[in-house]
């Protein structure tokens, strides 16, 4: 008899921390709300359209871009679980410009501190392409107890305890790394709860798909143009194909599963490029290398970028190992 023993992200969870003597349950207690908050999201991503909950919420976020109402939604969903959940002293957030210090009695005495972009991609929700939540969580330098610094939240991306992201997509899946490697779960709505559909994913080594927008060729560095030259021309292989969503939650999750590369370089008007070190780089980096694949600025690995800013943004190139390389080889 076939026995789909089906394993429920909580199940894997208290698995994973009994090969951990000194794991006390805090991190459990942190995956235990980020799973809620990302089930309120996924029912409200899901019924956008029928709800007035669409639409440019009339407030511009610290990034300077139109924030959806979903943008606010979802921020204030996770902080609440979190506080509620009592095991996060601090949140810093793509959508507030400063520190969420939580100062509840029992949060206050927790050691763990959770970044988090709460709707990536929200310029998509209104266009129904998918979405997702990505995470951080490190633990304070600071004594627990006291106030959360600066120092406690300007953390190297190799500091991450976990990393992770919610996307809403066809089917709404959680995909997070502890450094045991990278394991996928998929919402089952009938019993609603994430169960285990992918484990230990590994990222193809090599792929044919290029992921950058290439609407801003004429702003990008010689040698990402000479990059895509070769991608668009490659006569060395398969030819390669371009996919790029603008979500860069989904563009991730499909070069994770299949291999491929993702390019958000320096431009003439943005020389960090777009995507924030502490939201989007650090925790994709971390899935990334725990797959197999490389995560660079294309001159520096990013989990070792040292923060200076809750809100800086760096180069991202990073999938496929082997496409990573040949990418920076043009540099
Ligand atoms: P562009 C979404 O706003 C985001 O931060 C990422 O999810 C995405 O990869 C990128 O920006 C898209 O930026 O400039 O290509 O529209």
């Amino acid at each position: 008899m076939r026995t789909n023993k089906v394993i429920s992200l909580s199940q894997f969870i208290a698995d994973q921390q009994n090969k951990f003597p000194d794991a006390n349950g805090d991190l459990s207690k942190i995956f235990r709300d980020i799973k809620f908050a990302a089930k309120i999201v996924n029912r409200d991503v899901r019924k956008a359209g029928l709800v007035d909950i669409l639409g440019a919420f009339g407030t511009v976020n610290v990034q300077g871009e139109d924030v959806k109402k979903l943008d606010i939604i979802a921020n204030e969903e996770f902080k609440s679980s979190l506080t509620l959940g009592g095991d996060c002293c601090a949140i810093i957030s793509e959508e507030e410009e400063n520190i969420h210090h939580i100062e509840t009695t029992l949060n206050k005495d927790s050691k763990y501190i959770i970044a988090i972009d709460p709707l990536d991609g929200s310029s998509n929700i209104d266009v129904n392409a998918s979405i997702g939540t990505i995470f951080s969580v490190y633990k304070r330098k600071s004594p627990i107890g006291g106030p959360v610094t600066m120092d406690d939240v300007l953390q190297k991306g190799v500091n991450q305890v976990a990393a992770g992201y919610i996307i809403y997509g066809s089917s709404t899946m959680l995909v997070f790394t502890t450094g045991q490697g990278v394991n996928a779960f998929t919402l089952d709505s009938s019993i609603g709860d994430f169960c285990l559909s992918h484990p230990n994913i590994k990222i193809p080594t090599d792929g044919n798909i290029y992921s950058v927008n290439e609407g801003n060729y004429d702003q990008f560095e010689q040698s990402t143009k000479n990059y895509i030259d070769y991608c668009r021309n490659s006569m060395d292989k398969k030819p390669y194909s371009a996919r790029y969503i603008g979500s860069m939650v989904a563009d991730f999750h499909r070069n994770l599963l299949k291999g491929g590369i993702f390019i958000y370089p320096s431009t003439k008007d943005s020389p960090n490029g777009k995507l924030r070190l502490m939201f989007e780089s650090n925790p994709m980096a971390f899935i990334t290398e725990q797959a197999g694949g490389i995560a660079t600025t294309g001159d520096t690995r990013i989990l070792e970028l040292e923060p200076t800013e809750i809100h800086q943004r760096n180069p991202v190139i990073m999938g496929s190992s082997n496409m990573v390389r040949k990418a920076v080889s043009f540099r």
